[in-house]
């Protein structure tokens, strides 16, 4: 991850929180037009695949194909439902940094967008991974307070624990790579499978992964694989479940996890409740985070 003083030199304007000014108006007709790309391919596989908060929330913020956002407007929406607002980062920020701006319902949002020849790859989290991913269930009230509730455990963790391994994996497999039980069938909410095409199909239909009834410490125990498709997915019977199993004091948890085993991403327990044992006939490639 680079320092401030790594990214003076592109970003002069750069502040200590690693937020800079979006520019909206610098962006031009091929940045959009990627946007624009990115999202109607999303709009053809979503329904019925993503979770209604998800698409309520692209609704509620007049999320559009024509045009990146503009994250002052983007922000008045969205802070009026849930009192986030949403902030230009250049990329990754450091994880003290990180934290904070959660804790303080803001979201640090990827300022550039990919390049055409790269819309099934991305190293870093651009603005349409950031804000098309991420924001929508930022309007959702309950996952909004379990992001906050994230961001202090993180600071709390970087402090007191050095637990920091483990509360990844729980962002991990929840906000980026997250599923729910529906009544009207398995959903997608995490951020890194709607915004990519293939891992949108692939998560909700393919026979490949293990799909596993979540729980905090079986998945604060289980490595994930970061460059490919998830092996397991876990699943969540809805966001007040999650909020309620993850709103607490972790150091009883931090002290169980310092002790016993850790899992592999491909892993299935005699433990766990499966609702679909993966086939592995998935074997591999090149695949988007975003
Ligand atoms: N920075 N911009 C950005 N986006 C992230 O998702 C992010 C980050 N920095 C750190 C980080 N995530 C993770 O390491 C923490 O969730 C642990
Ligand atoms: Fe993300």
């Amino acid at each position: 991850m680079p320092t401030i003083d790594q990214l003076r030199p592109k970003h002069p304007e750069i502040r200590a929180d690693f937020t800079i000014d979006q520019h909206w108006e610098r962006y031009g007709a091929a940045e959009h037009g990627v946007w624009r790309t990115l999202y109607e391919r999303q709009a053809k596989v979503l329904p019925g695949r993503a979770t209604s908060e998800f698409l309520d929330g692209l609704k509620k913020l007049k999320l559009v194909a024509e045009h990146i956002p503009d994250f002052e407007r983007l922000s008045d929406e969205l802070e009026a439902v849930t009192g986030w607002r949403v902030v230009a980062v250049p990329s990754l920020v450091p994880d003290d940094i990180f934290f904070d701006h959660l804790a303080n319902r803001r979201f640090p949002a990827g300022q550039f967008i990919r390049r055409l020849d790269q819309l099934d790859y991305l190293e870093e989290p651009d603005v349409f991974h950031d804000v098309f991913g991420h924001v929508p269930m930022l309007a959702h009230p309950v996952f909004a307070d379990y992001m906050v509730a994230y961001g202090k455990g993180g600071q709390r963790a970087l402090r007191e624990f050095g637990k920091l391994k483990n509360l990844a994996r729980l962002y991990w497999y929840t906000v980026e790579f997250g599923l729910i039980e529906k009544p009207e069938g398995l959903r997608i909410y995490g951020s890194g499978i709607v915004s990519s095409r293939t891992e949108s199909i692939y998560a909700v239909e393919s026979p490949s992964p293990n799909r596993i009834g979540f729980g905090l410490e079986r998945v604060m125990r289980t490595d994930y694989r970061i460059d490919d498709f998830q092996e397991s997915y876990f699943v969540i019977p809805s966001f007040e479940e999650l909020f309620e199993q993850t709103y607490r004091d972790f150091a009883p948890l931090y002290d169980r996890l310092s002790r016993g085993p850790n899992y592999k991403p491909g892993d299935v327990l005699p433990s766990d409740r499966v609702l679909t044992r993966g086939d592995h006939s998935y074997v591999g490639g090149s695949h988007a985070v975003g």
